[in-house]
């Protein structure tokens, strides 16, 4: 067996900083090959990137420019060689091959050339097909995303907590709940750690979560998946202004964090790079929007919720993030608490990136009073004991309070114009897709 760290003194990262004609090794994978009739090009790929190898018959022996003219790609490697500063090499460096080691040889690659142009043949074979440059790039975005969001709120005194993935009554409403038998009786998957949220609210006054949140929708959209991951934040203290204030700068600094540290990745998604915008960020009222949308030509009544397509209309007219705010009571799960000067409309907001991609956060002021709180779930029509913990933490001592959830998939697709939100995750979980 191979004493890894003797057959790892490099990396693709590392590697520019060797000098000219030193032996260095490094463990990979053959990422692709270009085979001409007395030089072989092998893409190494390893934790940090690519690295160009050349095998030529005058600097590897026979045996290894051949193993190298052979070799399927995606085998995983341990290879030896001379650094060789180029400036034709992908960058600027390249290593003159002298030994190879198949470690794991591949099989010939399944995805072919023709199943690159179906996306269903593509997610079927998503296990091998994230290694790729593009969905690489973008999976370490997504890391960025989820560093980015922790800096952001641990330098604002957030306490990160985890909630419970098995629950026992709906937050977002009961038509997009997945039920599932828990022993003798029935549980659901969360939609939002929210109310998880307001009761740690009472203990650490500013609380986070990233987590996956489920939705059975059925929804065949390309924003729309049945697990994604969430970013949560909740506020004690708090008002639906100061909430808006967090998550325009949440946004602001998850953008400035990708720029600064992603450029590289995001460059291979998107050449132009990402839009950088501060806050603070226009803010609408859904009166202002509705009219937008009529003079637009939507139809549509005063009362009713905006869909992916309203949304789209809507922040086709907006070249930065905007808020809406003030949705009808009737748009909005009830425990939003509505404007003291116009009940019919909540203090609650949606946050919606431009250039028609529509809705990214989501958030307002709850409803702190235990009875104003218990009345309006009268009034929806549900049942206030399926809410009983919830309702009794408004018993000791609950202040006013407010947060918002932010989809991290809607997010990337968005800052990267990704044609559908299932690019944005490693293995996407869809109505017609829970495999791989
Ligand atoms: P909401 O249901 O609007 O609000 O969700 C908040 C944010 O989560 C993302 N999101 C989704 N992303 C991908 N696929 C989906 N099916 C999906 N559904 C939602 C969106 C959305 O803006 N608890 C409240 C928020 C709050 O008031 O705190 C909630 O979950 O980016």
């Amino acid at each position: 067996m191979i004493k890894w760290l003797e057959y790892r003194n490099s990396n693709s990262k590392d590697i520019v900083k060797r000098s000219e004609g030193e032996s260095v090794r490094i463990l990979g994978w053959v990422s692709s090959k270009r085979v001409h009739k007395d030089k072989i090009f092998l893409s190494i790929r390893d934790r940090y990137g690519y690295l160009q190898i050349v095998a030529t018959p005058e600097e590897s022996s026979d045996n290894i420019f051949n193993l190298a003219k052979t070799i399927p790609v995606e085998s995983a490697i341990a290879a030896e060689g001379i650094v060789k500063h180029d400036p034709r090499a992908p960058n600027g460096v390249e290593l003159r091959l002298k030994d190879l080691i198949v470690i794991s040889k591949a099989d010939i690659w399944p995805v072919t050339k023709s199943a690159l142009k179906s996306p269903e043949l593509m997610y079927d074979k998503r296990h091998l097909t994230i290694r790729g440059p593009r969905s690489r790039a973008i999976l370490l975005i997504r890391s960025g995303v989820i560093k980015a969001a922790m800096e952001y709120f641990e330098k604002n005194d957030y306490v990160l907590i985890n909630a419970p993935t098995f629950i026992t009554s709906a937050v977002e409403g009961g038509a997009t709940l997945f039920k599932l038998k828990y022993f003798d009786d029935y549980a659901y998957l969360t939609q939002s750690s929210q109310f998880y949220e307001e009761a740690a609210i009472c203990v650490f006054e500013k609380v986070y979560v990233i987590q996956p949140s489920f939705r059975a929708e059925k929804s065949r959209t390309r924003r729309h998946l049945t697990e994604f991951w969430h970013i949560e934040a909740e506020a004690a203290f708090a008002d639906h202004d100061d909430i808006m204030k967090v998550e325009e700068e949440l946004v602001s600094y998850m953008l400035n964090y990708l720029n600064e540290h992603y450029s590289g990745e995001i460059k291979t998604v998107k050449k132009s790079g990402i839009k950088i915008y501060e806050p603070p960020f226009p803010r609408i009222s859904y009166d202002e929007a509705l009219e937008i949308l009529h003079s637009k030509g939507v139809e549509m009544e005063w009362g009713e919720d905006f869909g992916a397509d309203e949304e789209r209309v809507l922040s086709m007219q907006f070249d930065t993030p905007f808020f809406v705010y003030g949705y009808p009571a009737s748009t909005r799960s009830f425990y939003h608490m509505n404007d003291p000067d116009r009940p019919e409309v909540t203090l609650s907001s949606d946050l919606m990136a431009p250039d028609g991609y529509g809705e990214i956060t989501s958030g307002g002021q709850r409803i702190h009073d235990y009875n104003e709180l218990y009345n309006k779930i009268i009034s929806f029509g549900l049942d206030p004991s399926q809410y009983e913990w919830y309702l009794e933490i408004r018993k000791y001592g609950m202040p006013p309070h407010a947060g918002f959830g932010l989809g991290v998939e809607r997010f990337m697709r968005w800052i990267l114009e990704l044609p559908h939100i299932r690019d944005a995750t490693l293995f996407p979980r869809t109505p017609s897709r829970v495999y791989p």
